[in-house]
């Protein structure tokens, strides 16, 4: 049924009874209003079920009802209606007493709706507002088997999950670019209830228990008098307290190398950070890291691209992702572990497994990878899905068990509690998103935004009036059993032990591994955030810090800031690098790259076709960008659809660019519509100023620039020099691409930072 005939009569008859004059249609009636563009009439029939977002099962395996309401109420139906299912024919228009006459307290739907929209804000994660989320699979290898007995890891089992990334300081409508850790949080669905990693992609923490994070936040984020700066780390609060609470050393080095500007989610590793205890079906323990390694490779921005992005797109991260999945790459990354015997100590390697701040080098103990995480499908409502996903650490299934970890011992409270402020109640379990796929028959009752209709008269154990119901599992598949782990005879005290006072090994360790280009990358970092920080004794104590982490890296640092270099009062650490920490030197497939044609209607559109289609064939994306939007060669028979302009592109969206054909100098080309012919000076410096920049920037930023047929004059107009690191050119599109590729395995022409020379 049409519900459009009666809104009108209705509104017509509304109208002809008050006293603003008579309705259209109705005599003496002004001419009828250019007809406007009608919305839809057929209605939206409901949206299709989730796959992965099934209700939970109405019924537990002990058969007791687990009073889940039979479907989400939320969004169905055809008709617009109150949150009651009262059909409504208008919301342009409140209830009034006349048309200019007073509006009435009556009007139900106007109350209900600016009701509804003054509490649709929750109050933002109190770190990780930011975010991005994604649905996926996780497909087990079972090569843990042998260390645990979780169900979801045995070869070949298919979990449901659910990624949110985030970055840690800034609100949540901040810039995804900033400099800042990021969050890697995972929720597996497994049939034995949910398991949440709840990592970063830094693999070490700021401070060693979690008493200290209020603090360690309070200094990060925004100075509580003005509230600035937003989502940065550069500022007096943050460097007063790192400098003095010096644990916070190796966090901080990662966050001022690359690491703290990942180029996309797609190019980030995860860490779980803590120690974790797997416990197999014999009950033998194994201590353990989790890693989370790309498949495309860890990539990063640079300081420049990373502060245009801040601008052009600042949602660059969350876009990147959002698009990679619709289109179909779906980004990839393998879960592995990193295995040590579970001794009274805790060690390996004289390193303390307990400790936060610490790293075991991959050389003295390789990942090994233990199962494949697939995101393929992005959320339907972001506030639905991943505004309101709940993550805590403390949810584990059989098999999976904490350490002693002083930082995880505290997040096991402050994820719980956060979401009792954040999702207003205990019941947030119930909300779709984190609704477990495992049967709930819990006795957990009542309480704000309570879902369920929970039957039975008996929520409590031992009962005789309920059957006994629930009942209990066996050892074998029950969860939180505890390691009969010993504990040494011990007092009461609030202190760390002695292995807790090494907080520049690790940092030097970091430093030391890097390659030259990243060091330089380091040292600028350092150098702008201290130089944003107004007070010297800041300053002056940070150097001091890294004085014991690199002579170096303390003098450049201190060179910049116009400050002296202080002297470490004690030797140095000597350490061993860890190679596979840097992320120059590793080949890395090309799949998903972004690879800009710059094209217009004077380029040979033919070559321009082939090219996108190999870039389509290669794995990468292609995108044409050209002086104006619509299409290159309209007239013809297959033109080509322009995805970006000289106005809406930016070379920080690109990993390579590729300039497809360019005309003779002169030639009506890239916007050189006054340049005179055969005159190369002018048609250069008559080129579109947008495009030049799109090109210098990309040759300052390392990327592969590429092109054929006269390409080159358009590059010298640039300041690309001819012959230069990564500048390709060719007889063709195919040529060119191929170099470009190969170039990218390595995501950037480091050769062309002057440290790599
Ligand atoms: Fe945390 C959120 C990761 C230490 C308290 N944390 C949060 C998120 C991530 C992490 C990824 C966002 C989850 C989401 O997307 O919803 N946090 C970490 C890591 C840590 C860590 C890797 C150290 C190894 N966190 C940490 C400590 C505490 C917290 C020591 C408190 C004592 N974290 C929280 C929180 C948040 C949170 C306040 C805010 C929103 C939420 O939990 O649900 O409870």
């Amino acid at each position: 049924p049409n519900p459009k005939p009666l809104k009108a009569a209705a509104q017509k008859l509304t109208e002809a009874l008050q006293d603003g004059g008579p309705a259209e249609g109705v005599p003496g009636a002004p001419a009828p209003e250019p007809a406007q563009v009608e919305e839809p009439t057929e209605a939206r029939g409901p949206l299709p079920p989730k796959p992965d977002q099934g209700e939970p099962a109405p019924y537990s395996p002990t058969g007791r009802h687990t009073g889940n309401p039979p479907q989400s109420r939320a969004q169905d139906g055809p008709y617009l209606t109150t949150a009651q299912g009262a059909r409504l024919y208008d919301t342009d228009h409140s209830l009034k007493a006349g048309p200019r006459g007073p509006v009435l307290l009556q009007d139900h739907h106007l109350r209900e709706k600016i009701m509804h929209f003054d509490h649709e804000r929750i109050p933002e994660r109190v770190v990780h507002a930011r975010g991005a989320g994604a649905h996926g699979v996780f497909q087990a290898y079972g090569t843990a088997e042998g260390v645990t007995k979780a169900a979801f890891l045995r070869k070949g089992t298919e979990t449901p999950v659910f990624v949110r990334f985030s970055t840690v300081l800034g609100s949540r409508g901040s810039a995804d670019t900033v400099r800042d850790t990021r969050g890697f949080a995972t929720k597996f669905y497994t049939e034995e209830g949910v398991f949440d990693l709840v990592g970063n992609n830094i693999p070490v923490f700021f401070i060693q228990d979690a008493i200290k994070f209020p603090d360690v936040i309070h200094a990060g984020k925004p100075h509580p008098d003005r509230e600035i700066p937003q989502a940065q780390s550069a500022h007096d609060t943050f460097w007063d307290f790192v400098s003095l609470h010096t644990e916070a050393q190796h966090h901080t080095m990662w966050n001022m190398s690359d690491r703290g500007i990942p180029r996309s989610y797609r190019t980030m590793e995860g860490f779980g950070v803590h120690t974790f205890r797997l416990v197999n079906a014999e009950g033998a323990t194994t201590l353990v890291k989790f890693h989370w390694k790309p498949k495309l490779g860890v990539h990063s921005q640079l300081w420049e691209e990373a502060q245009i992005t801040g601008g052009v797109d600042p949602d660059f991260h969350r876009r990147d992702l959002a698009d990679a999945i619709e289109a179909g790459a779906h980004p990839q990354w393998e879960l592995g572990i990193q295995t040590f015997p579970d001794t009274p100590e805790q060690t390996f390697e004289g390193i303390d497994l307990l400790d936060p701040t610490k790293i075991v080098p991959e050389e003295l103990a390789p990942v090994r990878p233990i199962g494949l995480l697939t995101l393929n499908r992005n959320p339907s409502n972001f506030f639905a899905e991943t505004e309101q996903v709940a993550f805590h650490v403390g949810h584990l299934v059989p098999g999976i068990d904490v350490t002693d970890d002083p930082l995880l011992a505290g997040r096991l409270f402050s994820y719980l509690d956060t979401q009792i402020t954040r999702l207003a109640g205990p019941n947030f379990h119930q909300i779709p998103i984190n609704r477990p796929h495992a049967p709930v028959n819990d006795m957990l009752r009542d309480g704000f935004h309570q879902q369920a209709v929970h039957s039975g008269v008996a929520p409590y154990k031992p009962n005789s009036l309920d059957g006994g119901c629930p009942f209990f599992a066996g050892a074998d598949t029950a969860a939180f059993i505890e390691t009969p782990v010993e504990l040494p005879a011990s007092r009461k005290v609030r202190e760390a032990p002695a292995s807790f006072d090494d907080h520049f090994s690790q940092a030097r360790l970091f430093w030391l591994s890097m390659s030259p280009v990243e060091r330089e990358h380091i040292i600028t970092a350092y150098t702008f955030e201290l130089g944003k920080v107004y007070d010297n004794a800041i300053k002056e104590r940070q150097l001091r810090a890294l004085a014991h982490i690199d002579a170096e890296l303390c003098a450049r640092v201190a060179e910049g800031l116009g400050l002296p270099a202080p002297e470490p009062t004690g030797p140095l650490a000597d350490v061993r690098p860890s190679p596979a920490l840097s992320q120059v030197g590793q080949e890395w497939p090309a799949d998903g790259r972004v690879i800009g044609i710059v094209a217009d209607d004077t380029s040979d559109l033919d070559a321009v076709r082939t090219l996108r289609q190999t870039v389509v064939d290669a794995g990468m994306v292609p995108l044409v960008i050209a002086p104006a939007g619509g299409k290159l060669g309209a007239g013809g028979a297959d033109p080509v659809t322009v995805q970006r302009t000289f106005a809406t592109a930016r070379s920080i969206e690109f990993d390579a660019l590729i300039l497809a054909g360019v005309p003779a100098p002169g030639a009506d080309a890239y916007g050189a519509r006054d340049a005179k012919a055969g005159d190369a000076g002018q048609a250069a410096t008559a080129l579109d100023p947008r495009l030049l920049l799109m090109l210098s920037e990309a040759y300052r930023h390392a990327k592969a620039i590429g092109g054929w047929a006269g390409a080159d004059s358009v590059l010298e107009a640039a300041g690309v020099p001819a012959g230069a690191p990564g500048v390709v050119s060719g007889d063709s599109g195919e040529g060119v691409l191929a170099e470009i590729t190969r170039l990218l395995g390595r995501h950037r022409v480091w050769d062309r930072f002057p440290a790599a020379a």
